[in-house]
């Protein structure tokens, strides 16, 4: 799915800025028709930004239900004759659209871009309507689930299980966008080696039948290295500049459709960068050569703005992660803006692109800090054939969106699902199967809690890589590094004996509430959590299956309300407010060694 571009054919408009927000907890708007007119008893509400923390009101932070978004906006005369498509780069977790009194699109899920062509909706040289009603009820068949507790005074309440808030809105930016009306859809590119030669295989798909697809590769000074025309082909590029971590180096892929006549329809610029991943053995290569991961699980959290996109933030964020040295993250537990693809693919850093299936394990609540009975997460009252159809498009999505990003290495389609019982492998198997069918240029993964031996384990021999969680010396023996240390390194030996899969740990850490200090190893102290990376970090090294490392977290973020947490999740390597915590400086000294 191509993102909207300025370019010779093409213009956007963003309609980022203030709109009208009206909460509607009874679900009246869609009776009685709250498109038609300027919304009434509205607010101001920033977009891009979760409705969550705006305003100092339990009503809105708790909100369960439909938050309805309206603006109006002036359509430039100019436009008309041109194909006009108003596009959402997010809406959280699901959102109905309404173009002054028609409604055009319809979208399942938090954190991928939907669109709709309004060209026969809008009005050039006039002021027109755009409203969306946005709901963030979690359930059963929802990516990630959950389930609403109705009570007796008519409260509803979102019950989730994953510990992260359940920030809603309209997180990232929104666009009105012209194409000309026989215009390029899709562009796909992959990328391999011949030698020294970088070889670029492009589809570009059209709505134009008899058209001529020309193509061409520009290197990072603008120079053309390569052309080719029609709608699939090939370019080489002798002497190829590939992308590498640390090495953001892109060509860019200009894309023209022309009629008959050799007159201009379309043209679009993708940027494309040239490298190869391989999960072999127990290695994972990127170019060939052996990659280390060093870097963290994210969120995109933070005060005021919740789960908005904020430009600002983001460039903070990656100036952090590179002075602590870290080589990539993990866009856990959901796809993140595109504009964080993008930086990361300009600046080499690596990604691991995860799905918004979270908490796909009703053992752990259960199995782990209560001494419940093991329940079957998959069955159909709970997560069922649904479910599975809502997270084969979630994985279709984020496909579709994120496959010509260089910085993309893996697809993690769930984080700690239930892995143990038989229901998982039935879950799972056409997941995998569909994606390996839309990409069988990057491995595939799924992240694993500690629920069960590497011979438990009902779906590794599914994926390509081993990714793991794991809480010793937090979650199990809080108090007890020494031991955390013996069973950390005899487990991870387990793994890379019955697996034959490279295992990148993909979270660890502890809470840890900044200033709070201990001469001796306690829980909750900035020393504590210095020494468990580093007890972490000692078995990492001696165990030559693993080839990364995610500590857990990179900034404390909130979460639900619970006794597990204080104020929000504190396994943060800097606070919310992007100070460091002890730990930030020697995870500095650790992976910048060397530099
Ligand atoms: C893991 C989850 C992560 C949590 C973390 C924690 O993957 O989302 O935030 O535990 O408890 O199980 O800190």
């Amino acid at each position: 799915m191509l993102r909207p571009q300025d370019g010779p054919t093409r213009e956007r408009r963003s309609l980022s800025g203030l709109w009208r927000l009206r909460l509607d907890p009874e679900g009246a708007g869609r009776t009685e028709g709250w498109w038609r007119s300027p919304l009434a008893a509205a607010v101001d509400i920033p977009v891009p930004a979760s409705y969550n923390d705006i305003f100092p009101d339990v009503t809105v932070r708790d909100h369960v239900g439909d938050a309805w978004y309206q603006t109006s906006t002036w359509v430039p005369a100019r436009w008309a004759g041109e194909r006009i498509v108003l596009r959402f780069d997010a809406a959280t977790h699901r959102a109905t659209v309404w173009v002054n009194d028609t409604e055009v699109v319809s979208h399942e899920g938090g954190y991928t871009p939907f669109e709709a062509d309004v060209t026969a909706h809008l009005l050039p040289g006039a002021e027109n309507r755009i409203t969306a009603v946005v709901n963030n009820e979690l359930t059963w068949e929802s990516i990630p689930p959950g389930r609403i507790e109705e009570h007796a005074d008519g409260r509803r309440k979102q019950r989730y299980f994953h510990d992260f808030f359940n920030y809603a809105g309209l997180h990232r930016p929104v666009w009105l966008y012209t194409t000309p009306s026989t215009h390029i859809n899709d562009i796909t590119v992959t990328t391999t080696f011949d030698g020294t030669t970088g070889v670029v295989t492009y589809q570009v798909d059209s709505t134009g039948k008899t058209d001529t697809v020309l193509v061409s590769l520009h290197d990072a000074s603008g120079t053309e290295v390569a052309t080719a025309t029609g709608t699939t082909g090939v370019l080489r590029v002798p002497d190829v500049h590939p992308w590498a971590p640390g090495d953001g180096y892109l060509y860019e892929l200009r894309a023209t459709l022309r009629d008959s006549t050799g007159r201009l329809l379309d043209d679009y610029r993708q940027t494309v960068g040239v490298r190869t991943v391989e999960a072999r053995g127990q290695q994972f290569l990127i170019n060939g050569t052996p990659f280390y991961f060093k870097g963290f699980g994210k969120h995109e959290d933070a005060a005021v703005r919740g789960r908005g996109h904020d430009d600002a933030l983001m460039v903070h964020d990656f100036a952090l992660m590179e002075w602590t040295g870290a080589n990539s993250f993990r866009t856990s537990h959901y796809p993140y803006a595109e504009e964080v693809l993008d930086y990361a693919d300009r600046h080499g850093v690596v990604v691991i692109d995860e799905t918004a299936a979270v908490g796909q394990n009703l053992n752990i609540a259960g199995g782990v800090f209560a001494s419940g009975k093991q329940m079957s997460t998959f069955s159909p009252d709970t997560i069922g054939q649904a479910a599975q159809r809502t997270h084969l498009q979630a994985i279709r999505e984020l496909v579709a969106r994120d496959k010509n990003h260089p910085s993309v290495v893996l697809w993690s389609i769930a984080n700690e699902p239930d892995n143990v019982q038989p229901e998982a492998r039935d879950y799972f198997t056409p997941l995998a199967a569909e994606a390996r069918r839309l990409d069988s240029t990057r491995p595939i993964a799924y992240v694993n809690a500690l629920m069960g031996s590497p011979d438990q384990c009902a779906v590794t021999d599914l994926f390509d890589v081993v990714l793991l969680n794991r809480y010793y010396g937090w979650y199990f023996g809080p108090d007890d590094l020494a031991t955390a240390e013996t069973e950390l390194e005899a487990e991870l030996r387990q793994w890379a004996e019955r697996h034959d899969k490279p295992i990148v740990i993909t979270e660890y850490g502890a809470d840890t509430y900044p200033g709070l200090r201990s001469t001796v190893p306690s829980p909750w102290t900035e020393e504590y959590q210095t020494e468990l990376l580093d007890v972490y970090h000692r078995v990492f090294d001696r165990v030559d299956a693993v080839v990364g490392e995610q500590v857990w977290h990179f900034a404390d973020f909130a979460t639900a309300p619970g006794v597990f947490r204080v104020d929000g999740n504190k396994k943060g390597v800097f606070t919310r407010e992007r100070r460091p915590k002890s730990a930030a400086f020697s995870l500095r000294t650790r992976w910048r060694k060397g530099d």
